[in-house]
């Protein structure tokens, strides 16, 4: 690795965490290059609890400040390097945007864990988690119906940040998903899970820990 790479924003991450996957899915489509270090949840490294303490993934490391946030990742590259205008309508209604972050973060990311990983939890309550869940994907429904993407007519930030969600509420139960009627919402996420965005996102990346290497993504 040259010199210039070395001195590369550090991003760690969790190949099928959907906070850590709209933080690549964003990084990819900015075409920023970062140093990717591959976490096992189970088995974290010393220096990421070091400088994170909370430990979750995504973190993005630069050479003054850690962010430490999936969100404040994706607003960092959209500060660096913005080609589809991405920051400008997550801003244009400010109340709007945070709304549906905090609804998919918290409500939804909140039925959806109840949901896939009942055994984790409550495993009698996990159908009322999935119908809680769908009151959301519904909504998604709608606007899809409205619209041909969730961020306007061309896929943009509010598909990017949720849709990595999505795709692991239909894991779930992929036969039952694939039952619901959402036509829009069936069709947009099977063509971006066909995206060579998403392909590019997805690629399996030895875990750092093990092999001490840093990967450009
Ligand atoms: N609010 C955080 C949430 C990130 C998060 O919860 N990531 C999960 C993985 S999907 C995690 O790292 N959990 C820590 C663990 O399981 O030890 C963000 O937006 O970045």
């Amino acid at each position: 690795m040259s010199k210039l790479e070395q001195k590369k924003p550090i991003l760690y991450s969790f190949r099928r965490c959907p906070f850590a996957m709209r933080a690549r899915l964003i990084i990819k489509k900015c075409n920023i290059n970062v140093l990717l270090r591959e976490v096992e949840l189970r088995d974290k490294p010393d220096c990421l609890i070091a400088i994170s303490p909370k430990a979750t993934v995504p973190v993005l490391v630069l050479p003054n400040q850690v962010i430490e946030q999936s969100m404040d990742i994706i607003l960092w590259a959209l500060s660096c390097n913005d080609p589809y205008n991405m920051k400008e309508a997550w801003l244009e209604d400010k109340d709007a945007s945070q709304h549906f972050l905090n609804s998919l973060d918290n409500e939804f990311k909140n039925h959806l864990d109840r949901y896939k990983y009942s055994s984790r939890y409550e495993p009698q309550d996990k159908i009322m988690h999935r119908n809680l869940a769908m009151l959301w994907i519904e909504k998604l429904e709608n606007k899809l119906s409205k619209s041909a993407h969730l961020s306007g007519s061309d896929i943009g930030i509010f598909d990017y940040i949720s849709l990595p969600f999505v795709r692991q509420f239909r894991i779930a139960d992929p036969e039952w998903f694939d039952s619901c009627n959402l036509p829009n919402l069936h069709k947009r996420l099977s063509e971006f899970l066909e995206s060579k965005l998403f392909m590019q996102t997805m690629k399996k990346m030895p875990i750092w820990k093990k092999t001490g290497q840093d990967i450009v993504f």
